[in-house]
């Protein structure tokens, strides 16, 4: 008797955690944005940053090709509000122009071009 109930428990949240991965699909949408970033450093604060955004579900940067992808909550943000935050983080946003008062804040490996652009030699930095 008791294995008929734990079968049927067992069943019942297979079910539901189905079920509920069903609706999670329907109601998110997911964008790729084309960012600025630079570095590892670049990838937390804007991971860490767009997951706080309203409407977020992840968002993970690929540091390969330099794109964020977000998956949000449909309705509750949008990709116009998304590249705005963004921007607010101090980076480029596909056609949204970093903010500017966020970009100066970023250490200098973080600003555009950090990696190629040197004014002084880095190379004597270990990593
Ligand atoms: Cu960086």
């Amino acid at each position: 008797m008791n294995k008929l109930i734990a079968a049927l428990l067992a069943a019942l949240v297979i079910l539901t955690v189905a079920n509920n991965a069903v609706q999670a699909q329907a109601d998110t949408e997911t964008v790729t944005i084309k960012t600025s970033a630079q570095c590892e450093m670049c990838k937390k604060r804007i991971e860490k940053g767009m997951s706080l955004e309203k409407g977020v579900k992840s968002a993970v940067l690929n540091l390969d090709d330099h794109t964020l992808t977000v998956v949000y909550k449909k309705g509750k943000t949008s990709p116009e509000a998304l590249r705005n935050a963004l921007a607010n983080i101090g980076y480029d946003a596909d056609n949204v122009p970093a903010n500017e008062k966020a970009y100066k804040k970023l250490p200098d490996c973080c600003k555009k071009n950090g990696h190629h652009q040197h004014d002084h030699d880095h190379s004597k930095h270990k990593h």
